[in-house]
């Protein structure tokens, strides 16, 4: 049974997904008191909420978990190459009871406000539950992309009939069978749950605003050279620490535009065969970096988008061409294409035909009526800062996170922000998190934090805060570092684009887990270069 929360803490955390437990955990170990207050029922965050058919991790397996206990990684067996979300959800669950770590969880309870108090120096945390408990630090371990967008189609509140969210999906599933359902979004949750919805739907409507970049999956059980890596594990592991994106595998040091037209052929139908997202930016090292090499990449994938389809004219609709290829996440499909080659499949291109409203019976666009049974909605999510910004933050002088941030998140690593003391963001805003297998992020930030609350205790410290000329090179050197790619060509998430009104910066750190851990070691080996301690 969970125990009634103490009043007062060593640490308040936000979040009881990967992030969550793992900090529970480390801070035990270390000794503190620790809670984490969770809005779900149970453990697993993202894997918690987002259970629409055909949901799965596009990193493998065997990379998506935790590293930070060898027992841990040799008892749990991982069934598929890519893990589906029932599976990685009960990998958090084994993790929460292995570490017996539920008795500090207050489940189905929000964390709405934090305070920090200058005279004490605690910060005093507020639930949706009308509790109050107060800790010396603070840590939003609240995930990248947990945060809904909120719907910004007119009259759907007038539809009578089912709607879905693929970031809220029901527990006990849904039934499309006999249904008539549309699908709007086409990102990777639309394009990894329109095949299975359209398996038991009499008919579905996909409304597609922007065609994506979709790879096949591959996906199956995990290849026996793959598995062998669980033998070594610490090892692999520690080439995954080195790697751009926290997964072992090539770091191309070549050019698209400098090898032969028949090496690249060879080399992108190698990289398609095998179904690795990761991989896909870097097979060269000018894909993010030069528009022409970017464009190699982006017309071979086309190709293959071509020669799925029947239709020519559904296949040129389906063909991404908007924006350069992975400057928003491509996405990792099975069957998604094939399936517009059903009979009881449409594909509605809203770009030229806009949704107008939504209607008690369906949607309409501008030109015609459609009557569906269900509106499944897989339109995304404001990534990065709208769970942060979710909660009413308050450090220095009463100053809120959410008008600090009003023009963008300032912070320092990724991981702080001046004016707020003592607290802490897991895979942050300035922090390569989405860009990297986020297991491997966590484990760094919480590492690191853990280190940095040894340090304070070492040397007596109570307070830490990020000296705002630090925040402020952080902060240009992550904006620098998205203006030398592609990124800000593209209107992704990524670059806040997909929420009306949110700034344009470029939200994750773009220069790799490798050199971002050096960074972060760097600052630490420097007694903490850039902050100011108390
Ligand atoms: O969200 P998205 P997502 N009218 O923002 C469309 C991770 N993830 O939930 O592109 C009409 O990518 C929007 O159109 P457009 C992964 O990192 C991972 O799919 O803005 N359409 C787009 O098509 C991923 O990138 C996994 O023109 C509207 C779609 O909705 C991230 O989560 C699985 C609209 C939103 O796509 C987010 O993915 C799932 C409107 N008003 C998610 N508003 C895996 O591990 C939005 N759209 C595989």
């Amino acid at each position: 049974m969970t125990e009634m929360p103490k009043k007062n803490l060593d640490v308040v955390v936000a979040g009881a997904g990967f992030a969550g437990l793992y900090l529970l955990h480390k801070f035990r170990e270390m000794g503190l008191t620790p809670r984490a207050f969770e809005a779900g029922d149970d453990v697993g965050g993202t894997w918690y909420w987002n259970r629409y058919p055909g949901a799965r991790c596009d990193i493998e397996s065997i990379d998506y978990s935790f590293s930070f206990d060898p027992e841990l990684e040799q008892e749990w067996q991982w069934t598929e190459k890519y893990a589906t979300q029932p599976e990685i959800l009960s990998y958090a669950q084994h993790v929460a009871d292995r570490f017996d770590l539920r008795k500090d969880i207050t489940f189905a309870t929000r964390v709405e406000k934090a305070v920090w108090d200058e005279d004490d120096a605690l910060w005093t945390v507020t639930t949706d539950q009308g509790e109050t408990v107060t800790a010396r630090f603070f840590i939003m371990a609240t995930g990248c992309l947990s945060e809904p967008k909120d719907i910004d189609i007119d009259g759907v509140e007038n539809f009578s009939g089912e709607i879905y969210r693929t970031h809220s999906w029901p527990h006990e599933g849904v039934n499309f069978t006999g249904k008539t359902v549309g699908v709007i979004g086409t990102g990777s949750s639309g394009i990894q749950s329109i095949p299975l919805i359209a398996e038991q739907a009499e008919n579905t409507t996909v409304f597609q605003r922007t065609a994506n970049y979709s790879i096949p999956a591959g996906n199956g059980p995990i290849a026996p050279e793959k598995l062998a890596v669980t033998e070594h594990y610490q090892d692999y592991r520690a080439e995954a620490r080195k790697t751009r994106v926290g997964v072992p595998g090539k770091e191309a040091m070549d050019f698209a535009l400098t090898v032969s037209e028949e090496e690249r052929q060879e080399r992108y139908e190698e990289l398609w065969a095998k179904g690795a997202i990761p991989h896909l930016g870097s097979e060269f090292a000018d894909i993010l970096l030069n528009e022409e090499a970017n464009e190699t990449l982006a017309e071979f994938v086309r190709s293959k988008v071509r020669s799925k389809i029947e239709d020519p004219e559904l296949a040129e609709i389906l063909t991404p061409t908007e924006f350069p290829i992975c400057t928003k996440r491509a996405c990792l499909d099975t069957n998604y294409y094939e399936t517009f080659n059903k009979s009881n499949v449409d594909l509605v291109d809203i770009r030229k035909n806009p949704i107008r409203t939504i209607t008690e019976s369906g949607i309409a666009t501008q030109d015609k009526e459609f009557d569906f049974d269900a509106i499944v909605f897989a339109t995304g999510f404001d990534a990065m800062t709208g769970a942060l910004m979710a909660v009413d933050i308050r450090g220095r002088d009463g100053q809120s996170l959410r008008k600090k941030w009003e023009h963008g998140p300032l912070n320092y690593l990724g991981l702080t922000v001046e004016g707020f003391p003592n607290f802490f963001m897991i895979t942050g805003p300035g922090s390569p998190s989405v860009m990297t297998n986020m297991v491997l992020s966590i484990e760094q930030h919480v590492e690191w934090i853990a280190d940095c609350l040894g340090y304070m205790a070492d040397n007596n410290l109570s307070v830490i805060e990020p000296t705002a000329t630090a925040e402020n090179g952080w902060v240009d050197y992550v904006t620098a570092t998205a203006d030398m790619t592609l990124f800000p060509k593209a209107k992704s998430w990524y670059m806040g684009a997909n929420v009306p009104g949110k700034p344009r910066v470029c939200l994750p750190y773009l220069g790799g887990a490798a050199a971002y851990r050096r960074a972060c070691d760097d600052v630490a080996a420097d007694d903490y270069l850039g902050f100011r301690f108390d």
